[in-house]
């Protein structure tokens, strides 16, 4: 039986007439939630990303500032740059696109902005709290597949999630985001020895992984949950996730389509870390 399709599209447009509604309350309260977004250089796809999320803010009624700076740009002239937008009080969050051009220290980078502006949740101390199950930011990407599976009336309790992909970003942070829900969670990387095995076994399977279509229909459990997090461009033009969605939709119950899956979700739940620190700031 074909999988049903988590409609990222869909449910990123609920989550966002949510933060609408959060959005007018805080205003009627005196605070106007505001983001700066940074993007460095020239990279198509940020751009197009960046052009999205201000128009996502835009439509909120969210204030939202896009600082466009050259690939040229020094080190010190963009820490100097956050370190002023981490003094403005217009702003309640802070966002550098990633990837930064390679003379750049993405670390010293993502340091300096304020822990109450990281509505990414890429800091150390950010991520120090989500793994201790403090208070803290729910990275984007992560959070979105959250809300994908809770909008599909999925809970994780008791079920076994494999995540392919360990990084900082998406692999990491779902995995432990996973784990708070309660699943019973294996994360693999380029070292797993039997991925297909692994990933066999998945009640969940989230694929982070950067690799056009590998995760196939024969890896996946009869009635698993596909979540692919993966996006990528072909070279005829054409976006694909990490997941083979055809032979994959034969065996899963859920399946996220690429685009229209996690991509939308990582910027209805910018908008709603950007409200949450607005509040917090109250
Ligand atoms: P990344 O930093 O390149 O990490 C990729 C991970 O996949 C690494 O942990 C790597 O293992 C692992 N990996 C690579 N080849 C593998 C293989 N053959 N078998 C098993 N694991 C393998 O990528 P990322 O930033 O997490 O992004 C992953 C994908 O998600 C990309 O397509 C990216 O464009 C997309 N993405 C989408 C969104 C969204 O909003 N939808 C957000 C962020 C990223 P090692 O650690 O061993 O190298
Ligand atoms: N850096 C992100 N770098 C890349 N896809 C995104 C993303 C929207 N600091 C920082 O925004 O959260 C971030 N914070 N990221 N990403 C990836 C990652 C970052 C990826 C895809 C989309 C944001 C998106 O809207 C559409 C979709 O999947 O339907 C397709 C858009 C297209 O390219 O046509």
């Amino acid at each position: 039986m074909a999988a049903q399709i988590l409609d990222g599209k869909q449910i990123a447009a609920e989550v966002r007439e949510g933060v609408k509604k959060e959005v007018e309350e805080l205003k009627s309260k005196g605070i106007h939630p505001g983001l700066a977004v940074v993007l460095v250089g020239d990279n198509p796809a940020s751009q197009v990303y960046v052009r999205n999320k201000h128009k996502a803010c835009e439509e909120v009624g969210i204030y939202s500032e896009v600082h466009r700076l050259p690939g040229t740009t020094s080190q010190e002239e963009l820490l100097a740059l956050i370190r002023k937008l981490n003094e403005d009080p217009k702003l309640h969050g802070i966002l550098v696109q990633l990837p930064l051009p390679d003379h750049i220290d993405e670390k010293k980078v993502i340091d300096t902005i304020a822990l109450d502006k990281d509505v990414d949740g890429f800091s150390p101390s950010n991520v120090g709290n989500l793994v201790i199950g403090d208070k803290c930011f729910y990275p984007c990407t992560p959070y979105g597949c959250m809300v994908l599976l809770e909008k599909a009336g999925i809970d994780p309790k008791g079920k076994k999630a494999v995540v392919v992909g360990r990084s900082n970003i998406v692999g990491k942070p779902v995995a432990l985001m996973l784990l708070a829900r309660h699943a019973t969670v294996t994360i693999c990387h380029s070292r797993t020895k039997d991925l297909a095995a692994e990933c066999r076994q998945a009640d969940i399977l989230v694929a982070a992984v950067g690799k056009p279509e590998m995760i196939t229909g024969d890896m996946i459990k009869e009635g698993a949950v596909v979540i692919d997090v993966g996006i990528n461009r072909l070279d005829n033009g054409k976006l694909v996730g990490d997941v083979h969605f055809e032979s994959a939709r034969e065996k899963a119950s859920w399946i996220t389509p690429v685009p229209g899956g996690v991509g939308p979700m990582t910027i209805a739940m910018l908008l709603k870390n950007t409200v949450e620190a607005a509040r917090r700031r109250c």
